[in-house]
């Protein structure tokens, strides 16, 4: 269900061409064959790259193409062989042809499939001397490339799990920051099931998850976002989304936070980010409740996008160091 997925082209290089020349010197008049052998082609190859967290990080390049080998030269010299082409992936990467059948799994950081090979070189006209023909001009001709298409498939695991009672604009915004677009609704529990969308910020990107509205009581199985806290125990930020214009704000929070210890003590130890939701409609009182128990909100609204920009930041700067590797 919640799959990332991509179409690429991989093509590997051309061997280089086995070239036909004989050895010319002042004092050899009929010099031997001497035809350098072609460079191999640069094969394609996919390796687990651990900065990537989904296929957008690959970046907008669909196709992925490697160098020719090079001709050989005169003097039996060999042509030089083209550089390997390194395509980073995600781990937990499937790769299927255009049947669908699975070609490989890449679940290991730093795994390497050979994706497409390198065509082998051509010979030079240096081994096809024979005491019947001492200039022979036979060459033999490189192996082409290989051209394929490939279907990335990649199941996503949530970084950033939202938290939060019904209506307090979590789809919303997750709508506004992500490139999920769940349903939104003025009425409790208008999202039944987790929904994973992927922000992207500059370079970088995350998944986060959508889930139910909790409810008190929700450990005891009351509601339905219980069902799914399995969704975000492997995330390893909450978004805690408030619904700021609401006078009890602050309260609710306390709840929510007593309603996750009890599920699971380790919810309640993450790593948090606090969004006070519904700027636009007025959330001092709610903001001003936080303030005094010294706890940092960022004030946004899904509506008009206030502070999104600010809590995208604030939720990427919570990414591992591993994630923030090659971050610019
Ligand atoms: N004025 C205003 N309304 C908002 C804002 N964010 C969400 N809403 C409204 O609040 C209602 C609930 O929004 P949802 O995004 O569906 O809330 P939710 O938390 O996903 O709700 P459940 O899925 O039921 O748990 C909708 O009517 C939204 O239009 C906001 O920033 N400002
Ligand atoms: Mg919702």
């Amino acid at each position: 269900m919640f799959l990332d997925e991509t179409i690429i082209e991989v093509i590997s290089g051309k061997g280089g061409e086995g070239l036909c020349s004989f050895r010319r010197e002042a004092c050899v008049p009929n010099g031997g064959p001497d035809g350098g052998d072609g460079g191999k082609g640069g094969s394609v190859f996919f390796q687990v790259n651990e900065q990537y967290s989904t296929l957008l990080d690959m970046g907008n390049n669909r196709k992925y193409k490697a160098e020719n080998g090079v001709k050989g030269g005169t003097s039996k010299c060999s042509g030089k062989y083209a550089e390997d082409l390194f395509v980073g992936v995600p781990a937990g990467t499937l790769v299927k042809d255009e049947e669908g059948r699975i070609l490989a799994d890449l679940t290991e950081p730093g795994q390497k499939w050979l994706a497409a090979q390198g065509g082998r070189g051509g010979m030079g006209n240096q081994h096809f001397a024979s005491p019947r023909n001492q200039a022979p001009r036979k060459t033999i001709p490189p192996q082409l490339g290989e051209r394929k298409i490939l279907h990335l498939e990649l199941k996503l695991m949530a970084d950033v799990g939202l938290v939060g009672f019904p209506n307090a604009g979590k789809s919303s915004l997750v709508n506004k920051i992500s490139s999920a677009r769940p349903k939104i609704g003025d009425y409790p529990f208008t999202t039944l099931e987790p929904i994973l969308g992927i922000v992207q910020m500059g370079a970088r990107s995350f998944v986060i998850a959508d889930i139910p509205g909790l409810i008190e009581g929700a450990a005891e199985g009351k509601g339905l976002g219980h069902q799914f806290l399995k969704h975000i125990e492997r995330t390893h930020t909450l978004l805690f989304v408030i619904d700021g214009f609401e006078d009890d704000a602050y309260k609710k929070y306390v709840k929510l936070c007593k309603e996750l210890a009890a599920f699971h003590p380790a919810l309640a130890e993450k790593q948090r980010v606090i969004a006070v939701n519904k700027a636009d409609i007025g959330v001092e009182k709610a903001v001003k409740d936080f303030k005094k128990h010294k706890l940092d909100v960022l004030v946004v609204s899904a509506v008009t996008g206030q502070g999104c920009k600010e809590l995208v930041i604030a939720l990427t700067n919570k990414l591992p160091a591993l994630h923030q590797k090659g971050w610019h």
